[in-house]
């Protein structure tokens, strides 16, 4: 059972506040690859990179475990990120975001912790040619924790906004489809996978990781660049 219910109404009215604010410890299921007992490191030459084309103007770059050792990195986000639940508005109700969140902005003075974080950050702000100055934590903890369909919420002047996410532990499903409504297509990321929207891929196209009966927990973590910081609930 996590320890929060998901999508409990927790005030009727006022604006949208983090329910809680550090979280002491809570039961996450992790299933560790059998054969991940190596040091985590990222494939800085992006060597296993395919370029998806969505459309004329929106595109993917998808690397199966670009992150090799992501179970030792799971858990060493799993431990040092402080982990809150946001709420939001649905309707006229004040519900609990149903998984947990943390972030780091670059403007906090606050060093990435841990170190291959900040790694990562310097080979994907290289290779896009954008420095990715906050970086949104997601975690997952059970199947009852999911995402609906949205778009991030990038400041409207830059138009092609790159978003790299980076996903560690359990597999999910993670979809894509046209702003507003057609057919998904299915990418299934864990495990170190790297998934990176760019071109018009914010704008025109909308994402979503759905719920489902059983998973153990995963993580993922989303690099941006020119995001508002109240857009993390802050
Ligand atoms: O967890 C994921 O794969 C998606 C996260 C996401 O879309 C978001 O936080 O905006």
């Amino acid at each position: 059972m996590p320890w929060a219910g998901t999508g409990r109404v927790i005030s009727e009215s006022g604006p949208p506040t983090l329910a809680i604010g550090a979280l002491e410890s809570f039961p996450v299921a992790f299933q560790e690859s059998l054969f991940d007992a190596v040091q985590p490191a990222v494939d800085s030459s992006f060597s296993g990179v395919d370029r998806i084309k969505l459309d004329e103007e929106s595109w993917l770059d998808y690397e199966p475990e670009w992150v090799r050792g992501s179970d030792r990195l799971f858990e060493a986000v799993l431990k040092t990120r402080t982990w809150a639940q946001r709420t939001r508005w649905m309707y006229d109700k004040n519900v609990l975001e149903p998984r947990l969140t943390a972030y780091w902005g670059l403007g906090t003075g606050v060093p990435l912790e841990p170190r291959l974080l900040e790694e990562m950050r310097a080979c994907l702000s290289e290779r896009y040619g954008v420095e990715f100055d906050s970086l949104g934590f997601n975690l997952y903890r059970d199947g009852q924790d999911a995402v609906a369909w949205h778009r991030d919420k990038i400041r409207k002047e830059i138009s092609e906004p790159v978003v790299p996410l980076v996903s560690l532990g359990e597999r999910r499903r993670f979809l894509i489809r046209p702003r507003g409504g057609g057919s998904s297509r299915v990418f299934f990321l864990g495990r170190g996978d790297l998934l990176v929207t760019g071109g018009k891929t914010q704008r025109a196209w909308e994402h979503s990781v759905p719920r489902v009966a059983h998973a153990p927990a995963r993580i993922s973590i989303a690099f941006r660049h020119g995001m508002d910081s109240r857009a993390y609930g802050r």
